[in-house]
């Protein structure tokens, strides 16, 4: 049967803001209480979105998370109504209102793992939704990520959505921006790999986290029913991490049989690519020397979180953040890879310059999800993306979203109730249900 890659956007939120929140996350803490533009982050996000599906690859969109979390602030001990809490936050405590504001669901990379039923040993997808502890405000996330996704993928005979990990340090997981899968096409069974940064007593980073464990990809595989020959587990090059590379997508990116990634991803880099070549015969290696790039530059332009992407006529293509063609060295990589006679044949660049402030390009805005015919059949359909649903929601965020947004303009309590009418009605376009906790 035929299956298609459906790519997952999360639709950027109201109140997206930089609040330096991610260490490690070089551009996060480069853009620390800078203006946001949440306006022109969501119409960027959804016209990426947009672009591909004008290229015939199937598109799907989640909605922004509930914010602020009013709970959270409740727990840190500030008390009253609702606008007293937000209003003793912002003159006591701005590092946790913009945590409870936080629009991070956005990088949808971090949603969840997902195996698809090609690969699993009871024949349906199987969904984790990520817990990621690793971080406070993204922690936030994972409740309602999980409801979310049992409500798009709400059918048990096609899929299965796993309780995220448990909340313990060791399970750390961060989802598919540490997941890549190899296959001869997208309908074939896969081999699955999942890509960590600590492993209790092996080399560590010095400056930054390392996110993910790789208890928690063995965990997620065994839950998944994946078979142990077509599973890899790698370790991420703690040197890499330090340079800022705090998730693998910000350092390599795979699609079918190839693996496009810097020579420096991995820890034993060589040996690592021998294993994966034994394991799965077909790979394509594209390795970028560092002679050629430095990781620093891979890490400022986000080469590597380009989108790599089979188009319908069967070539791939290779959707890189605009900041890619401004920059000569990347340019030259771009160039040789697309003139060295490989499966790569075109590269084209996306605007998502908002996102990419706070270190998200646009293979993080995307969870990819590969489903047969009849399980995209079964998923639930409104949120699909197509003509009439792009025309609704940029008319939508032309309505709700605030231009600009500033620390300071968390406090005004008018900015819950904006963003409560604007998800009410995202919930009705997106034919959700009252899945909002301030619609019960
Ligand atoms: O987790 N940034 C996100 C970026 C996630 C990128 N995703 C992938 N690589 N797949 C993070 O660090 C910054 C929020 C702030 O600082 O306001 C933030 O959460």
């Amino acid at each position: 049967m035929k299956s298609y890659e459906v790519n997952f956007d999360g639709l950027v939120g109201p109140t997206h803001h930089f609040g330096g929140l991610s260490p490690g996350n070089i551009a996060s803490q480069e853009h620390r209480l800078h203006t946001s533009y949440p306006r022109q982050a969501a119409l960027e996000g959804l016209k990426k979105m947009k672009q591909l599906v004008d290229l015939g690859i199937p598109q799907a969109v989640l909605p922004p998370h509930a914010r602020p979390d009013i709970s959270f602030l409740r727990e840190h001990a500030f008390t009253g109504t609702d606008a007293k809490v937000i209003e003793q936050a912002l003159k006591t405590r701005a590092d946790l209102l913009s945590i409870a504001y936080s629009a991070s669901a956005m990088w949808a990379a971090n949603t969840a793992t997902v195996s698809p039923s090609a690969d699993t040993r009871d024949r349906r997808v199987q969904i984790t939704p990520a817990n990621l502890i690793s971080t406070t405000h993204r922690q936030l996330e994972s409740a309602f990520t999980t409801k979310l996704l049992r409500t798009i993928f709400a059918d048990p005979t096609h899929f299965c959505v796993h309780n995220p990990l448990p909340n313990d340090s060791k399970f750390a997981d961060e989802g598919a921006a540490n997941h890549s899968r190899f296959c001869h096409s997208h309908n074939a069974p896969g081999l699955e790999m999942f890509v960590y940064g600590r492993n209790g007593s092996e080399l560590l980073p010095q400056k930054f986290p390392a996110r993910q464990t790789r208890a928690s990809g063995e965990r997620i595989a065994s839950q998944h029913g994946l078979l142990h020959d077509r599973t890899l587990f790698v370790q991420q090059n703690p040197a890499a991490i330090d340079a800022g590379v705090f998730h693998n997508d910000v350092i390599a990116v795979a699609n079918e049989h190839v693996l496009l990634c810097h020579e420096h991803a991995y820890f034993n880099q060589s040996q690592i690519m021998k294993q994966l070549s034994e394991k799965f015969s077909e790979l394509h290696l594209i390795e970028v020397a560092a002679t050629d790039l430095s990781i620093e530059d891979a890490v400022q332009t986000y080469l590597f979180n380009s989108q790599l992407v089979t188009l319908p006529q069967g070539t791939m293509m290779l959707l890189c953040p605009i900041e890619c063609a401004e920059h000569e060295q990347v340019r030259l990589v771009l160039d040789r890879i697309l003139s060295d006679g490989g499966p790569i044949t075109e590269v084209k660049y996306v605007d998502v310059r908002q996102s990419m402030q706070n270190g998200g390009g646009p293979a993080c805005l995307r969870l990819r999800v590969v489903l047969t015919e009849d399980e995209l059949e079964a998923i639930h359909q409104p949120v699909i993306l197509t003509g009439d649903l792009f025309e609704r929601l940029t008319g939508w965020i032309k309505k709700h979203y605030r231009e600009e947004l500033t620390i300071e303009s968390l406090g005004d309590p008018q900015l819950l109730a904006e963003g409560h009418e604007a998800l009410n009605e995202v919930s009705q376009i997106l034919e959700l249900g009252p899945i909002y906790p301030f619609q019960n």
